[in-house]
C-alpha cells in the first residue's frame, strides 16, 4: 500500500530559479590583445579590424542553406517595421532570462556541432549557444546601429542565409581616442591614443555573404556598434572600402558587377549563449506558450 504522507500547499506562483552555470568567466580567447589563441579560427581573422572579428565563407554548403530557409516557420514572425524576425526557441523575459527548453534540431543540425569544431563558443558560460534570432531583410531593409548588451556571452555567430548584405561597424557615439585593446604598455607610450585608433579606419563594412558566418565578439561585441543600412544596393565595394575584402568567398564576383551587390531577400541566424535560463520559469510559463 503506498503512503500518502499529507503535502504542504506550495504558494503560487513558484519561485523562479534563475539557474547559472559554473563556469561564468567571460572569455579569454576573446581577450583585448590582437593575438588569437584559437588556431582555428586565426585564418580568418579580419585584420584591419580591432579585435576579435572573424569571417568563414562556406560555413553552409548550398544544400544546408537551401533546407534551412525551407525550415523556418512562416507562422512565427513578428513584423517591424523594416525587417521581420523570429527567436527560438523563445523571447527573453523582461530580465532578459531564457526560459530552458532545446533549440530546434533544424537550427542545431548541423550547425552547433560545427561551430564547436572552431571553438567559437568554447568559453561561453554555457559552451555552446542556446539561443538563435532570425532577421529576414528585403532589399532596402535594415536594422539601426546597435549593439547586443549584457543578456549574452560577448560571443555571437551571425550565419547569412539567400543574398549578400553590407554590415556597418562604427564607433559609439561617445567614443572617445583613448585606445580600447593594446598590444602592450610601450607601443601605447610610443604611439598616441588617435594614432592607434586610426589603424583601424572605422566606420567600415563588412560583407557578408550567403553561407557565410561572421563572429564578433570580446572587444569587438563589447566596444562597437553594427548596423544594416535600409537600402537596396550596397555601391563602392572593393578591397579599399571592405575591411574582410580578402577573405570573401568570391569577392570576383562583386569586382565583376563594378562594386555593386543588389540586395535580395537576406536572412541572418544569430547564434548567441543567454547567460541567465530559468528551468523553474520554463516549467510555469512554457505551458503558457511564450514564444
Ligand atoms: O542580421 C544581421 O546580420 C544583424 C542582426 C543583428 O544585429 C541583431 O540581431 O542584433
Amino acid at each position: 500500500m503506498s503512503s500518502t504522507a499529507p503535502t504542504k500547499k506550495q504558494p503560487f506562483p513558484t519561485p523562479v530559479e534563475i539557474s547559472l552555470p559554473p563556469r561564468v568567466t567571460f572569455p579569454t580567447i576573446y581577450d583585448e590583445t590582437m593575438t588569437c589563441p584559437n588556431p582555428m579560427l586565426q585564418p580568418f581573422r579580419i585584420a584591419n579590424l580591432p579585435p576579435h572579428f572573424y569571417y568563414l565563407p562556406d560555413f553552409l554548403t548550398p544544400s544546408e542553406e537551401a533546407s534551412l530557409l525551407q525550415k523556418i516557420p512562416s507562422q512565427r514572425w513578428t513584423h517591424l517595421a523594416h525587417r521581420r524576425l523570429q527567436a527560438h526557441p523563445s523571447t527573453l523575459t523582461k530580465n532578459n532570462t531564457l526560459l530552458a527548453a532545446p533549440l530546434p534540431v533544424w537550427l542545431t543540425v548541423p550547425i552547433i556541432n560545427r561551430l564547436k569544431e572552431y571553438r567559437i563558443f568554447a568559453e561561453t558560460p554555457h559552451g555552446e549557444p542556446n539561443h538563435v534570432l532570425i532577421n529576414e531583410y528585403q532589399a532596402g531593409e535594415g536594422i539601426m546601429p546597435h549593439e547586443d548588451g549584457g543578456a549574452y556571452a560577448p560571443v555571437v555567430a551571425t550565419i547569412s542565409l539567400g543574398a549578400s548584405i553590407c554590415l556597418d561597424i562604427m564607433h559609439k557615439p561617445a567614443h572617445v581616442a583613448t585606445p580600447l585593446w593594446q598590444p602592450d604598455q610601450d607601443a601605447m607610450s610610443e604611439s598616441p591614443a588617435n594614432e592607434q585608433q586610426q589603424q583601424y579606419a572605422l566606420p567600415t563594412r563588412i560583407v557578408q555573404e550567403p553561407r557565410s558566418v561572421l563572429v564578433t565578439a570580446g572587444p569587438a561585441y563589447r566596444e562597437y556598434l553594427h548596423g544594416i543600412q535600409a537600402r537596396d544596393v550596397d555601391e563602392h565595394l572593393g578591397p579599399e572600402t571592405v575591411a574582410n575584402w580578402d577573405l570573401l568567398g568570391d569577392s570576383a564576383l562583386i569586382a565583376s558587377h563594378g562594386g555593386r551587390n543588389v540586395r535580395g531577400i537576406r536572412t541572418s541566424l544569430t547564434y548567441r549563449d543567454v547567460l541567465k535560463v530559468s528551468s523553474a520559469a520554463s516549467k510555469v510559463l512554457g505551458g503558457l506558450g511564450r514564444r
